[in-house]
């Protein structure tokens, strides 16, 4: 017989409900709120930011919300690695980084590193989720490096997906921006916190740029690999590549969802027509093959929620990529206790 109101178990009836996505408060995976570091091992955090690019339009800040809206679908366990992320450690939603000046790139970056360094110092792993790739910068200042709880002070090795490779300090500014989306890649190495020797470029599109625009890279340490090289190695030769070079190095991830093709992820800034990109399946095959190592920060960016398609897909393919950070680091703390 069915419960009348009167006698209805209203908290039953919620915990029925939570396994749907659509229903209750839309956080990042359907994890809890919580914005104090240190009491999660992995947070996942949304960096509103939109002031570190504006070569095309600039409603990246937009992008947290929208993987918060989709991303209760994929509270899933994992399919090829045989566990369940949220079953084995603490994952929390942290809330988004507050930038109060966020209309000037280059004073937010500041505050974007300062508030990242807290979880840092309290021994949280970061997944963020952007927010346009100037976030990457003061990301990877707070978490390799000098003084960084989770590397013991080590640079990290950068895997870089993208279809551009942002070190263009041959550019004295982007739009008055020093620290911006087109120069991240660069000063984190000149500063220490990223060891270019051990990183690598994924998925550069060759008709970007002018020729010879990986020069840059190349003279900072960087492995780059482009389409044109991965259309004759496949994933698996980037995944060997990409370890190689990595060694025993803590890992940072950062994926710019315009490293893939524009079927797979039409709402980008930046869409690159004209060659294809990495299609999602070959992009989680190589997120999959970092499995083992010490994976310390990820992020997500340049998801651009208003030139999405109906479905969400790139909102979607976004969180799926969140979804293998966060499984990567996951697994690491189950193997090693
Ligand atoms: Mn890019």
């Amino acid at each position: 017989m069915t419960d009348t109101p009167d006698t209805m178990d209203w908290d039953a009836a919620k915990e029925e409900m939570r396994r749907w996505y659509w229903w209750g408060v839309p956080t990042f995976f359907k994890c809890p709120w919580n914005e104090t570091p240190g009491t999660s091992d992995i947070a996942v955090l949304g960096v509103p930011h939109s002031s570190g690019n504006g070569s095309t339009e600039r409603d990246q800040h937009l992008g947290p919300r929208a993987v918060r809206n989709v991303s209760a679908l994929y509270r899933r366990g994992h399919g090829r690695f045989g566990f369940v992320p949220w079953d084995v450690c603490t994952v929390h939603d942290a809330g988004d980084v507050p930038l109060p000046e966020a209309m000037v790139n280059d004073i937010s970056v500041r505050h974007i590193e300062a508030y990242a360094r807290r979880f840092n110092d309290a021994g949280t792993r970061l997944v963020s989720i952007g927010g346009d790739h100037a976030i990457t910068g003061p990301l990877l200042k707070a978490v390799g490096g000098e003084g960084s709880r989770l590397t013991a002070g080590r640079p990290v090795a950068l895997v870089h997906f993208d279809s551009h490779t942002d070190s263009y300090h041959h550019l004295p500014h982007w739009l008055g921006s020093r620290r911006s989306a087109a120069h991240w890649s660069s000063y984190t190495v000149k500063e220490g916190s990223v060891d270019a020797q051990r990183s690598t470029q994924i998925g550069i599109r060759p008709n970007v740029g002018t020729p010879g625009s990986r020069h840059t890279s190349e003279e900072l340490g960087y492995r780059v690999i482009g389409m044109d090289e991965i259309e004759e190695i496949g994933w698996q030769g980037v995944a060997g590549a990409v370890r190689e070079r990595v060694g025993d190095a803590p890992v940072y991830i950062t994926f710019d969802l315009d490293s893939l093709d524009p079927c797979d992820a039409p709402g980008v800034s930046n869409l690159e027509p004209g060659y294809p990109g990495l299609r999602i399946g070959e992009a989680v095959r190589i997120l999959q093959s970092l499995r083992g190592l010490d994976i310390v920060g990820g992020d997500v960016v340049c998801l651009m929620p208003i030139k999405d398609s109906p479905n969400q897909i790139t909102a979607m393919n976004a969180m799926v990529v969140a979804f293998e950070m966060i499984a990567l680091m996951a697994d690491r703390m189950r193997e090693k206790g």
